[in-house]
């Protein structure tokens, strides 16, 4: 294709060209659109193999051990669970149901903050496909599945070239027994600002069509101002609307008094009024230690009448003492994850909890066995991404210091990599601590947490100290996140900005001190799905008029990749991060009943033009693609 383009190309065919003839015509890279998806899916592999994949080492592919599915019978019918009280008893009925449990109620995060906060978010909808069935035969007593949501919705379009819908569609057929449970960041819906109202009503609407049960609602900085529009929403539905404190500092140390336990108290009550089923208590970076955890659980059990469900991270190791003292205090669910992907930066395992709690009435009922056999496949599973995890290998109580996020953990981490400070991690980790007390000590969660990693990137690249902020903050190009925060474009911040801090930032310009929502033109829905047609030639559904509206350029490029690639999501996981070895030969699924079989055969030296042949066989019939070679 590329040398069709070269030798199509005006330039070339009057003989204006030279040496930087390629280096200065990128249109020769605009390949025209390939209708086959056998050869799409070859260029895909062919670029894997020659280029490797963007953010891992580039390395002969390793071989792995196939992961066991556990069996379970496909055609009996599903168990009943949580999913069917919801149905026949509506909100209220599944809440009555969930105070009436003597047992703690689990939700398994495995699909989404698990690997959001030990994996980069980038665990592909093939893995979490081919677990999903036996999760829901095998574990239908679970509260709800987390598998939506947070960062989980523009990664996968940004790296792993997956329609976010088509993930939640094809679990929901998978799993029609559990609630499917979404992390929603408000008004920021699963992005990293402020949205229309209207768009955030249409995205609530359509996730709970495609199959969201229950939705965690949170703002950034825990205004609520911020959440009513989508609490309303969902209440709109018919679904569950989960409100959620998010928890930072540190109620028992009096040197944190920001946020106390009565800050915490009134929020309850506040979000209780605004209509929410369940109070959720979001401890995103796993600060609540245990006997706050006890103080505060009982608290808020007097303060409200709804369920309360907790949610932490276990990257100080003291999660599941903390799940404990909830326990006493008679918290209603709390998050786990399945062994294999638990502790550190993600949930505590529920298969410890479970154990912590043998014989006590608080047990959950659950077959523990199956979380074992479960926990194997994730086992395996967790091998294919080791590029991406953190490094961490034991609890890092240094947390309480940084208070990082656990689903930012990695994430910033792999910011830090791309932008070379890879080294100079710990500065980073020190540095975002600072730029929270710079900040007046916010509370840090998507979006406002990126807003401190920013600027501690941003700090440590440019080597700037809190005081160079100060002195020289005039002369200073900040991140736009921050200039972004500092204008009110994420809400208002429990007490306010630090003023002297915001002068610097603003640079002269007035901050709003209204709901960014109230001042944002509605999105044209029908302008977009036009656009999109034109541009892309296809058939443009509600949700992709959704992605596009939530992240234009994200959503664009995704697309022109499809069109170029085809559907990679249907190549397991291995060959979509490292190709094939020479002589392997796999069978992708590309559609019920239609495989195909892909053997790689040979690839050559780069030639003088810098480009590579990659010769396959498909189906038995030899192939090549010619990828450019980009070292
Ligand atoms: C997200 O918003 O993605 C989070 O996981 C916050 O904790
Ligand atoms: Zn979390």
């Amino acid at each position: 294709l590329f040398l069709e383009n070269v030798v199509a190309h005006e330039n070339f065919l009057s003989g204006e060209y030279n040496t930087s003839f390629i280096d200065t015509t990128p249109e020769l890279f605009d390949f025209p659109i390939i209708r086959d998806r056998g050869t799409k899916l070859l260029s895909f592999i062919g670029e894997t193999i020659v280029n490797g994949y963007p953010g891992l080492d580039k390395k002969k592919k390793p071989v792995f051990d196939k992961p066991v599915i556990p069996k379970v019978k496909l055609t009996e019918p599903f168990p009943s669970g949580t999913k069917q009280i919801l149905e026949q008893q509506g909100a209220k009925g599944l809440t009555d149901w969930v105070k009436a449990q003597k047992q703690v109620l689990l939700t398994d995060t495995t699909f989404r903050d698990a690997h959001q906060s030990l994996l980069a978010t980038r665990v592909r909808t093939h893995d979490l496909s081919l677990i999903a069935e036996p999760t829901a035969r095998m574990l239908p007593n679970l509260f709800s599945t987390e598998m939506w949501g947070g960062a989980t919705y523009d990664v996968a379009m940004r790296f792993l070239h997956e329609d976010p819908w088509e993930r939640l569609i094809e679990l929901r057929e998978k799993m029609p027994n559990l609630l499917f449970q979404m992390l929603l960041r408000a008004s920021n819906a699963v992005g990293y600002t402020n949205y229309p109202d209207n768009l955030i009503r249409e995205f609530v609407k359509e996730s709970a069509d495609a199959g969201i049960d229950v939705f965690r609602i949170f703002d950034s900085l825990n205004w609520i101002e911020g959440m009513r529009l989508a609490i309303e929403a969902t209440c709109d539905t018919g679904k569950i609307a989960e409100a959620a404190i998010c928890y930072t500092g540190d109620i028992l140390d009096p040197t944190r008094s920001k946020y106390d336990l009565k800050y915490y108290k009134n929020m309850a009550i506040e979000l209780e009024k605004s209509g929410a089923h369940i109070l959720g208590i979001k401890d995103m970076a796993g600060l609540l230690k245990p006997e706050a955890a006890y103080q505060l659980v009982s608290t808020l059990k007097e303060a409200v009448d709804i369920p309360i469900h907790l949610h932490t991270h276990d990257t100080s190791g003291n999660g599941i003492f903390t799940y404990a003292k909830a326990i006493d205090a008679g918290v209603d669910i709390v998050d786990v994850a399945v062994g294999a992907m638990a502790g550190l930066t993600s949930q505590p395992s529920g298969n410890s909890l479970y154990y912590a709690l043998a014989n006590t009435e608080r047990q959950p009922d659950l077959d523990i066995q199956a979380l074992e056999k479960i926990g194997l496949y994730w086992e395996e599973v967790r091998k294919y991404y080791s590029g991406f995890e953190s490094g961490m290998m034991a609890p890092h109580t240094e947390v309480y210091e940084h208070e990082m996020p656990g689903g930012q953990y990695s994430n910033l981490q792999q910011q830090a990599k791309a932008v070379g400070l890879y080294n100079r991690w710990d500065e980073v980790k020190k540095m975002y601590r600072t730029v929270n007390d710079m900040c007046g000590d916010v509370v840090k969660v998507t979006p406002s947490s990126k807003v401190v990693g920013d600027m501690a990137l941003y700090m440590v690249q440019n080597n700037l100290t809190e005081k160079d902020i100060y002195e020289r903050g005039d002369s200073l190009d900040f991140p736009d996140s921050v200039i972004e925060f500092f204008q009110g474009q994420l809400g208002q911040p429990y007490q306010g900005f630090p003023e002297a801090l915001q002068k610097i930032i603003l640079k002269g310009k007035e901050p709003l001190s209204v709901r960014p929502g109230e001042l944002m033109e509605p999105v044209d829905f029908d302008k977009i799905r036009e656009k999109l047609q034109e541009m892309f030639e296809k058939e443009v559904t509600t949700h992709d008029v959704l992605s596009y509206a939530l992240y234009p350029k994200v959503y664009e490029e995704f697309e022109r990749f499809r069109q170029r690639f085809g559907d990679v999501a249907a190549l397991d996981t291995p060959t979509f991060f490292y190709g094939l070895r020479l002589g392997e030969e796999i069978e992708v699924e590309i559609e019920r009943g239609k495989t195909l079989i892909i053997q790689l055969v040979s690839v050559s030296k780069p030639r003088d033009d810098g480009t590579r042949l990659v010769y396959f066989e498909l189906n038995g019939v030899l192939r090549e693609v010619i990828i450019k070679d980009q070292e």
